[in-house]
């Protein structure tokens, strides 16, 4: 199932997190960000899983969004490659960090593309391509992943959205959660059920399904009472790290 896993990689986060890259030049404060990172382990611990710690880089200011830089598939891991100069060094760090945990390790070297822009589900992978996920990044990628076993769909990431994933998840194995913006994309609509947030509630749509539960954003009240029906749902807050165009899946690595 797309979303079952035992395993988290997680880093602490850094004081540098403050000078994050911003599309609304916000600066969170450390002290806080430490707080809502914590009250995630947290969840993530009760979602199940085993969670295995990296340490701060305080050289890389955006580092504790492990999932950016490295894919989990099956027992695989593949060092991905953000395109963001301030970013990009992590790729370096994080492979040397977990390859033990894997069986096999692979690496998309030439073109861009970043974990934010991944959605898994199952053994689908769709790719958006973005201001930070490019088609030759985007083609490397599906080529290592076809030759494991999965299929590959590259979509577009709409406008003014950072990644794919920072309005839309995975909640079952045919359900997408979505803002108002992913709900327009063809593809989605005619491959999966959509569960479409209302205009207000796009910070939601980040959401994270692990096991039984779902990790929510916490202060999306709509979003919430559509979902608690169906769900097990544990709400997290991220507003600080929002601050930085963050939410609940870029902060873990999960298999
Ligand atoms: C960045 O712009 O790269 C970070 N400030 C936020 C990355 C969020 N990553 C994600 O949603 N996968």
């Amino acid at each position: 199932m797309a979303y079952n896993f035992k395993n988290a990689i997680i880093r602490k986060p850094n004081k540098s997190i403050q000078n994050g890259l911003s599309s609304q030049n916000l600066h969170p404060q450390y002290e806080i960000v430490a707080e809502e990172h914590n009250n995630y382990i947290k969840a993530i611990h009760e979602a199940g899983l085993k969670i295995h710690y990296l340490k701060k880089l305080e050289d890389f200011p955006d580092s504790i969004f492990v999932e950016d830089p490295a894919l989990t598939y099956k027992s695989n891991i593949i060092i991905l490659n953000p395109s963001d100069p301030s970013r990009n060094g992590e790729k370096d760090i994080i492979k040397e960090e977990i390859k033990h945990y894997f069986d096999k390790i692979f690496y998309v070297e030439d073109g861009f593309v970043e974990g934010g822009d991944i959605l898994n589900v199952n053994n689908h992978f769709i790719i958006g391509l973005s201001n930070r996920t490019n088609k030759l990044g985007a083609e490397n990628l599906s080529i290592i992943l076809q030759n494991l076993g999965a299929t590959v769909q590259i979509c577009k990431t709409p406008d003014d959205i950072l990644h794919f994933k920072s309005e839309c998840s995975v909640v079952d194995d045919d359900t997408i959660l979505v803002s108002n913006k992913m709900a327009q994309l063809e593809y989605l609509q005619l491959n999966y059920q959509l569960i479409e947030l209302p205009i207000g509630e796009e910070g939601a749509a980040n959401s994270l399904r692990i096991n039984n539960k779902l990790l929510l954003p916490d202060g999306y009240t709509r979003a919430e009472e559509i979902l608690c029906k169906k769900y097990n749902i544990i709400k997290v807050k991220v507003n600080e790290i929002a601050k930085v165009d963050a939410g609940l899946s870029c902060m873990s690595l999960r298999w």
